[in-house]
């Protein structure tokens, strides 16, 4: 079994999350040791740009295998999924890709002895009957969302590589994340990312939850920190493996408009609720990460207010130079 990490596939490496990612550890362990993959051919994406690319479908384990081999790759983040509203359009899609994709990543993982898999998960694991606020870490996971179903399936199967085959595999329940580079993929929590794009450009936002909708959030410099910092965690300080809860801050639509109106004070906001309101109203609006904290010293960075600063500054920026 290989122990270090030297040699990283990112899968799913172009969306919301990946194109973060892939730049943070290319930063830390070099540009050659970093292979971004996804399905598509030539993007222009800068992950695909900067360093190593490979067209990699997860639901293909030759795919998987081959770039093991090519790369002498020891770790995998495993980032390619379907998210909860596209998954609530094309559930079956959303199965074969979240279950079969891990499943196969699981099976490499195994096979080539490698050091590490990192597997996300979601608050989506949550449904109706657990409490609203500080869900503990461990809880009745009863999702009503598809995404939801292969979230809770995809922990445990992680944690029974663990158990079963010794495989180091590791997840985080992640919050909605909130960014500035790349638009996120379908879910639920997308609208605390567009609000901020249409205020910038249109002063406008035309919002698909209610605007009491209370769901817990975090930037993205603080998700890419607890990725890292969980892959890089001692082993055996571990006592939870593919599940941890991580939290930052919560809010609302509403409060959120009021942060952006301290900045854009003509900034104006309509709510009309579409199906994915049903989605939102199933999971939590804050979540107990003491288990994260105490194991590998999990701490945020940013909260309500220094995360709306910046994301306006930047798309502000992005908006001048004419990039959105
Ligand atoms: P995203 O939708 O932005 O990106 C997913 C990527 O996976 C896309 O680039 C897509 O092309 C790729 N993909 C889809 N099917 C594939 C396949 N068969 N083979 C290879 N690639 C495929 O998602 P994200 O927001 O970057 O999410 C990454 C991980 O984090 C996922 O596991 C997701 O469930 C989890 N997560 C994300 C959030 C969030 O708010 N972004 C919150 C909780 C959990
Ligand atoms: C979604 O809304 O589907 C994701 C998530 C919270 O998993 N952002």
């Amino acid at each position: 079994m290989k122990r270090d990490i030297k040699k990283i596939l990112v899968t799913g490496a172009l969306g919301q999350i990946g194109t973060e990612l892939v730049t943070a550890l290319r930063n830390k362990y070099g540009i050659e040791n970093v292979i971004a993959s996804d399905l598509r051919p030539n993007p222009s994406n800068r992950v695909a740009q900067e360093g190593p690319y490979e067209v990699l479908d997860v639901t293909k384990s030759d795919d998987i295998r081959r770039t093991i081999i090519k790369y002498d790759i020891d770790t995998i983040f495993h980032l390619a999924a379907i998210l909860s509203a596209v998954g609530e359009r094309d559930p079956h899609l959303c199965w074969n890709v979240n279950m079969n994709g891990t499943i196969n990543v699981l099976d490499m993982g195994v096979r080539y002895e490698l050091a590490r898999v990192i597997v996300p998960s979601s608050i989506a694991v949550w449904g109706f009957g657990v409490p609203k606020y500080d869900v503990p870490q461990e809880s009745v996971l009863k999702p009503s969302s598809m995404y939801g179903v292969t979230k809770v399936a995809g922990e445990l199967l992680c944690d029974y590589y663990v158990n079963k085959f010794g495989l180091d595999c590791r997840g985080l329940r992640y919050p909605g994340i909130i960014s500035s580079e790349t638009l996120p993929g379908g879910g639920t929590t997308d609208y605390a990312v567009e609000i901020f794009y249409e205020a910038v450009k249109h002063n406008y936002y035309n919002c698909f939850l209610r605007s009491d909708t209370e769901l817990p959030m975090m930037y993205m410099p603080d998700c890419i920190k607890a990725t890292i910092d969980l892959a890089e965690a001692n082993f055996e300080n571990l006592k939870h493996h593919s599940d941890f809860n991580v939290a930052s801050m919560t809010f609302t639509p509403q409060i959120l408009a009021d942060e952006i109106r301290k900045t854009l004070p003509d900034f104006k906001i309509d709510y009309n609720p579409d199906y994915r309101q049903k989605i939102a109203d199933s999971w939590p609006a804050s979540i107990d990460d003491s288990s994260a904290r105490d194991e590998w010293n999990w701490n945020p960075a940013f909260n309500l207010s220094t995360m709306t600063k910046d994301m306006l500054e930047k798309l502000s920026a992005k908006h001048k130079a004419g990039l959105i």
